[in-house]
């Protein structure tokens, strides 16, 4: 180790046991720098994919207040997806490097975004159970050890936070309504609740990434703790709505001081994170498309940004003579 190296590795050790943050000129160690891009860019690819889903519902929304909602849910996606990516980038990460690794399916994201939303009441419970997950998760993210991405999540959370509310709102307006209604509501719970325990990652004992994570500060909890923090939160969420969540085993425990629940099923996990979901190569093509489709907007912009520095070139070029 260079003696450069040495002071970096030490500050970087003192930073991380203050609860400092880590920034983007800080010396750190490559794996450290490894975990945060794989981490921030399976986020952002998260984020990006997730539009999809609910995007299918905005042209059947069933009235212009509900249209106007979901529009402005998604649009807040694509925002977390470029804070995401830019975070990322100052990691030395490239954004169109990071794009092509998701097409080709060389980067992961969530595995709750290959499910199929089959009516309009999926995009109540994806509010209510996903973003009510995803917030779960991130709310303690907004203390990693990584700067950009902790100063990233406070926003995000924000957002999701009152993208959770309108999932919630629109359930409680849809159990207020006609039994086919609370049907609907019903049979969504019980297609998305198992795939929302799974958002949270494989059992801790077979969290590759978890240990080390921990010690780095970037995750603040383990899986499993905020797989029960969610349940425990949504428990008497269900209950106020008046839905069932489809868990025989699911019983509060005083000795626990928590609700005991079943046994995901991490068979299905692995084989829709390893591509053969039910909407896996869908929800790629449709990426993959758009990234086609949109080639035009993106030669355009950067040829407008190249004849905007010749001008400034010029122009400076010429200040410089007159001087
Ligand atoms: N799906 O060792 P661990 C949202 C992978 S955003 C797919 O435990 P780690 C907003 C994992 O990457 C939702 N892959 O990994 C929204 C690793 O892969 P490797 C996204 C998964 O990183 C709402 C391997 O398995 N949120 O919902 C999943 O320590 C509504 C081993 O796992 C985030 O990304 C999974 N569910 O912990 C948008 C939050 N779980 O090593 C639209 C930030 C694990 O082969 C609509 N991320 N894997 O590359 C995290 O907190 C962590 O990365 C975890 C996984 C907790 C997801």
């Amino acid at each position: 180790m260079s003696g450069a190296t040495e002071q970096g590795a030490e500050s970087f050790e003192r930073a991380i046991e203050r609860d400092q943050r880590i920034e983007p000129r800080d010396w750190m160690p490559d794996a450290y720098r490894g975990t945060m891009v794989r981490q921030i860019a399976q986020h952002a690819h998260s984020e990006i994919i997730g539009m999809q889903p609910e995007g299918a519902w905005i042209t059947r929304a069933p009235s212009l207040r509900r249209k106007a909602i979901l529009l402005a849910k998604v649009q807040d996606e694509a925002g977390h997806g470029l804070y995401l990516y830019s975070a990322a980038e100052t990691l030395g990460a490239d954004r169109a490097d990071l794009t092509d690794k998701l097409i080709s399916g060389r980067q992961k994201y969530s595995s709750i975004f290959n499910y199929p939303t089959l009516t309009f009441a999926d995009v109540g419970v994806i509010g209510w159970l996903v973003d009510g997950a995803a917030i779960c998760n991130q709310v303690p993210l907004c203390r990693t050890s990584y700067g950009p991405y902790a100063r990233a999540m406070i926003r995000i959370c924000k957002e999701e936070s009152f993208h959770q509310r309108q999932g919630y709102e629109l359930l409680m307006t849809m159990m207020r309504g006609t039994p086919e209604q609370r049907e609907m509501v019903q049979d969504a719970v019980d297609r998305w609740w198992w795939p929302s325990l799974m958002m949270f990652g494989p059992p801790d004992a077979e969290s590759a990434n978890t240990a080390q994570s921990m010690a780095w500060k970037i995750k603040r909890h383990t899986n499993d703790e905020l797989r029960q923090r969610f349940v425990d939160m949504t428990v008497p969420q269900a209950e106020a709505l008046g839905v069932r969540l489809p868990d025989p085993e699911l019983r509060w425990n005083p000795e626990r001081g928590h609700h005991d629940f079943g046994e995901v099923d991490w068979a299905e996990f692995r084989r829709v994170v390893g591509g053969g979901g039910p909407c896996n190569a869908e929800r790629i093509a449709v990426r993959r498309a758009a990234h086609e489709e949109g080639a035009w907007v993106r030669e355009a912009a950067a040829a407008y940004a190249a004849k905007q520095a010749a001008r400034r070139d010029a122009e400076q070029g010429r200040e410089g003579e007159a001087a």
